[in-house]
Order: C-alpha cells, then structure tokens, then sequence
C-alpha cells in the first residue's frame, strides 16, 4: 500500500517523459544563445545575438541584430535531425552561382522549425512573413510563450538549433536571382545573411569557451529587450505573407 503509492508520481511523470526519450537525455529547463555572424558567400557585415529560454515546450526568445541590409528580416530557429547542427560552410554552395541559398544551407542548418516572427504565429508557415519579422539594418525583439515540439526543445539544449537570419543587399547578377523560397521573391530577400548555433548556457549565465557569449552581453539584450515590441513596421515591399517557407 505504502509502496503503490510512492510509486505513483513516478507512474504518472512516466508519459511526460517519453518524448524525451526517443531522442536521448532529458533535458532540464534551461537557457541557450547563438553569437550571429556572416553567412558564407552572401556579403553580410551583421552581427548579433539570439537568446532562448526554454521551460518545457516553451521558448521564450530575444534577438538583436545590427549591420544587416534595408528591408524585411525573415528569422527563423532552424533544425533536422540530420544537418549537421551548423551554419553553412563554403562547400554548401553547390551551384557556384556566387550567393548561397537558403536550400543550399539546409544540410547545415536543416529546416525552418521555428519563425522568430515578433506577433503571430510561429509555425515554419509563417516563415516568409516578412511584415512580422523585424526590418532594417539593427534589429531588436523579443518574445515569450512560444510553444514548440518537444524534439525541437531538446535539440535547442543539445546545441544543434540554429539561428538565421535572412535578407541581404546585392548587386550585379545577384541582384537579379530569384528566391529559392519563393519566386515572385527577389534572392536578397531571403537568402541567409547571419547565423548562429544555438549553445547551452551553464545557469545563471551566458555561453562560455571558445568564441561564446559575455554575461554582460546578454544581460543588455534583456534589458533592450520590449523595445522592438512597437515598430510593427509592416514595410514588407512584398506580398509574401502566404508565400511558403
Ligand atoms: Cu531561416
């Protein structure tokens, strides 16, 4: 009697845990950044920082971004279960046609699992949603409540999230190409400008090792943070709002 009731939370907890299971440890609440840095080949001068927290299946994420193009910025937590849990290399520009395709980084990055959209939903739908994402060179939002699958928390903390932001400025031929994405899109409208790999960060502070995050980084992301909130631009110069992901 006494036992059958110790073991009940354990029995209950049990469903809770299993999706967990099929793809390794569980993992505990906790926090995970990206420093964003120029994608290969497409000629961005942005940087910038994402931050997610993760509470079960929710995500709450903060994103500042400076140095990119004018116009719209598609941005998105990317992942599949077979990229490689990177941002492009090089090599990933198959075509040699001199710009790097939101397609051909797809085996580093994998798919759109999450848009970073700043109202709305958030579903890969919403991918090309461009007049509710961020626009212009500096970026900055954030927003809580995000509800996503439970392998996309998990590989959040496991480090093989990515984030990516799309827009970039040509000129010359590539300012001609069209949008893998979408077509009636020009190429410098979704193409990948920065990118990072999401990291866990020990609690209570930011990324740490090579290349990782400054506490006090993140501290000001958060404190910037609602500031974004108001500027629902709405300067998408293009009818993109069903455009597929
Ligand atoms: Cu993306």
């Amino acid at each position: 009697m006494r036992r059958s009731m110790r073991l009940a939370p354990l029995v209950l907890a049990l469903p809770l845990a299993l999706p967990f299971i099929g793809v390794g440890t569980a993992y505990a609440d906790g926090s995970a950044s990206a420093n964003l840095t120029p994608v290969v080949v497409n000629g961005s001068t942005g940087s910038g920082t994402a931050m997610v927290t993760v509470t079960g299946n929710t995500i709450e994420f903060t994103l500042a971004a400076s140095g990119l193009a004018a116009g719209p910025h598609a941005a998105h937590i990317h992942f599949g279960a077979s990229a490689r849990h990177e941002c492009p290399a090089l090599s990933d520009e198959k075509d040699s046609d001199g710009r790097l395709s939101t397609t051909e980084g797809a085996p580093a990055y994998g798919a759109v699992v999450v848009s970073l959209t700043k109202t709305g939903d958030t579903s890969p739908t919403s991918g090309l949603a461009v007049d509710r994402f961020g626009s212009g060179p500096s970026i900055q939002y954030m927003r809580g409540g995000v509800t996503v699958a439970p392998e996309i928390a998990t590989a959040i903390q496991k480090g093989q999230a990515v984030v990516v932001v799309h827009g970039v400025s040509y000129t010359g031929a590539r300012a001609q190409a069209k949008s893998d994405l979408n077509p009636a899109l020009p190429a410098s409208a979704t193409d990948p400008a920065i990118c990072g790999v999401l990291s866990a960060s020990p609690s209570g502070g930011a990324a740490t090792g090579a290349g990782g995050t400054a506490p006090t980084q993140n501290e000001g992301l958060l404190a910037l943070g609602g500031v974004g909130l108001l500027a629902a631009a709405g300067t998408g110069a293009f009818a993109a709002r069903r455009a597929r992901s």
